[in-house]
């Protein structure tokens, strides 16, 4: 099948509004997909823009083996091989995804400290157990000492994290003992968050370090200082501060809209300001203004991350994926969107235009030109979110005659943090990872899959997200989703329970239906994977599946990836241990020597490593191979052929 014929999306209400997107003459990320293909030397990572005698192309040739002398001579004009080109480019996108996360997990670090010495009116401790449990982690003393003060200094160490210039980050001590020794061998344990990131743009300047197994693992430890760094300190400070997710029922997809409220769509990732604005459009004043405007109400839904943050805390409705945000807009019923950091396409301004919708800017990292801006000030939040909640309220008259709400919604379960999976499958007065495990080695469940990432204009949206998790609970894989890849399984109806019996083979539909939950659990957004490597460590020490994340019978995808953060969280899930597949297309094949380090001596190394397969059902069985591997090394094999799902087990498990 052509690129030009290929479906743009998998979702009915979607392609409904690319339709409509059609007759009203907007041009959509999938039209400049079609329009522009990918520059072919870029695509597999050579091109090297990173000098002013630049750019320089050193692409494979094409369609027969090269010689020696050519290899020789393929090289930069400075003479950088197609090697340090390509490793160059792919740390450089670690080192963008890591800053992306590190920076929002250090305004959230801010917050928190602001918070806690009573400067951020509106926030306050909301999880005090999650407090306490991470002042005693980091030897802060609680003693008689209030929450604030409590707090307070953990704010500060948590901000000390990011310029740290010597010894290792905290989070660090939480992985298994054997994973941190390995990472101390191997120098990748990470010092400071933004001494990692900074010393990537240092080593990819011209003339730097020109040995790809060296840029690599800086790749490796600025990627770490990313997942057990500022990607755990912020859903860890986000979760003391809003309150630790615990299941919610809620709905997904374009149809959440509301054709008679005040539509108010919140997008991006950091999921500061959007906690006002929810509290917000609860206020009884500003329902009252949206009534005296001819609205019924005010209806709050997300987009990408930021969706799913306040989706996992107070059940507001998911609009939809990154693919999603604009033809949200062409609903014609939204009356404003409000962006934070992070995944915005800047054509939203445009199509707004076409339509009534007010696009807002809130964050002074993130201006867009053509749309309006209203800076959050975290010590007047509220006053920042009310001045927002009222402009789409004034907006609501405005809308056209040109509305279009798709119908399509479906239920979901979220809010599956790390402790709500503890508490659901122990008990509240036992809780741990041991029924997971023991039904691992028993082998009703087969292994444990993290699902997560994008998606991409270059492929059919959702499709492949849909198709891996479908095939992976199938084969009795239980699936951990964060960030678009969640959502998209969501509109497929898989993270409701009764999806058990109908998607997941046997023993794991016979698991989810005696525990009461979904084949596929919705951990949170992209910096909650940081919950993903919880979980994986607590799977280790609770022991029985050896004694490090390698040994675990797991494995992860982004079948439809697009964002240099993708990258930064596949990185550090292989530099854990685990057997990490991408779809879409991979960066680095402009180098076979850099992707054979990434995809297989990284497992001589690390027990994990990268992969490539951009067709969604194959990856799945080849994450299902390593899985099967694992279990074979464990020893764990054979207890699955012996399973047999009679009503007498079944019996025992309930
Ligand atoms: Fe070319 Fe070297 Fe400059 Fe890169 S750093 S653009 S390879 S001359
Ligand atoms: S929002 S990073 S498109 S998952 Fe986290 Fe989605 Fe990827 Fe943005």
């Amino acid at each position: 099948m052509t690129e030009e014929k290929k479906k743009k999306s998998v979702d009915l209400a979607s392609m409904a509004l690319i339709d409509k997107a059609s007759s009203d003459q907007v041009n959509l990320v999938f039209d400049r997909a079609e329009e522009m293909k990918p520059c072919p030397i870029g695509l597999v990572g050579s091109c090297c823009s990173n000098c002013g005698m630049g750019p320089c192309r050193v692409p494979l040739p094409r369609g027969k083996e090269e010689t020696p002398e050519e290899k020789r001579k393929r090289r930069g004009i400075c003479g950088a091989t197609a090697e340090t080109i390509a490793a160059r480019n792919f740390a450089r996108k670690i080192a963008g995804g890591a800053a992306a996360h590190s920076d929002h997990g250090r305004a959230v670090a801010e917050l928190f400290l602001a918070a806690a010495k009573g400067e951020a009116p509106g926030y306050e401790i909301r999880d005090e157990q999650k407090l306490l449990q991470l002042a005693l982690e980091w030897g802060v003393e609680i003693g008689n000492r209030s929450n604030s003060e409590i707090a307070t200094q953990i704010g500060e160490k948590a901000l000390g994290e990011f310029g740290r210039q010597e010894g290792e980050l905290l989070f660090l001590r939480r992985a298994p003992l054997k994973r941190q020794e390995l990472w101390r061998k191997l120098g990748v344990a990470p010092r400071g968050i933004d001494r990692e990131i900074v010393e990537i743009m240092h080593r990819t300047h011209a003339g730097v370090d020109q040995d790809y197994r060296n840029l690599l693992q800086q790749g490796s430890r600025a990627a770490l200082a990313d997942g057990w760094g500022g990607s755990m300190i912020a859903t860890e400070l986000q979760d003391i501060l809003f309150g630790t997710p615990a299941p919610v029922l809620s709905q997904v997809n374009l149809g959440v809209l509301k054709e008679d409220e005040v539509n108010i769509i919140i997008h991006g990732h950091e999921p500061l300001l959007s906690e006002m604005i929810v509290a917000t459009a609860q206020d009884p004043q500003m329902v009252e203004l949206a009534k005296a405007k001819g609205a019924s109400g005010i209806n709050l839904a997300g987009i990408c991350c930021t969706a799913n943050e306040i989706l996992m805390r107070h059940g507001v409705p998911l609009a939809g994926n990154f693919l999603q945000q604009e033809l949200a807009l062409v609903t014609g019923a939204v009356d404003a969107m409000v962006v934070d950091v992070q995944c915005i396409m800047e054509s939203l301004p445009d199509i707004a235009q076409c339509y009534h919708t007010k696009i807002i800017t809130t964050s002074p990292k993130d201006k867009i030109g053509g749309a309006m801006h209203i800076e959050f000030n975290e010590r007047n939040a509220i006053l920042s979110a009310k001045e927002i909640v009222k402009v789409a309220i004034e907006n609501f008259p405005k809308r056209g005659s040109n509305i279009s709400i798709p119908k399509e919604k479906t239920d979901l379960i979220a809010g599956f943090s790390h402790e709500t999976i503890n508490y659901l499958l122990g008990g509240l007065f036992r809780a741990s990872y041991r029924p997971l495990n023991d039904n691992i080695i028993n082998g009703r469940i087969r292994g444990v899959a993290g699902v997560v990432g994008c998606n991409n204009a270059r492929t059919t949206h959702n499709e492949g997200h849909i198709a891996m998790v479908k095939e992976l609970i199938k084969n009795d894989v239980l699936v951990i989703q964060t960030g678009c890849s969640a959502m998209a399984s969501a509109t497929a109806g898989l993270m409701v329970p009764e999806a058990a019996a109908e998607y997941a083979g046997e023993g794991l539909a016979s698991v989810c239906e005696a525990v009461g939950i979904p084949p596929v659990l919705h951990l949170g957004s992209c910096v909650d994977n940081s919950r993903i490597l919880m979980a994986a460590t607590a799977m280790v020490k609770d022991g029985g599946l050896g004694d490090d994340i390698s040994d675990l019978p797991v494995a992860g995808a982004a079948p439809e990836w697009m964002s240099e953060k993708a990258i930064s969280i596949g990185q550090y899930f292989v530099a854990s241990g685990v057997f990490t597949i991408f779809g879409v297309n991979w960066p680095t094949t402009g180098s076979t020597e850099v992707t054979q380090f990434l995809f297989k001596d990284f497992e001589e190394m690390y027990g994990g490593m990268w992969a490539f397969e951009p067709d969604p059902l194959l990856a799945a069985k080849l994450m299902i191979e390593h899985i099967d591997k694992k279990r074979k090394a464990l020893g764990i094999d054979k207890a699955r052929e012996r399973v047999l799902y009679d009503m007498t087990m079944r019996r025992e498990l309930e």
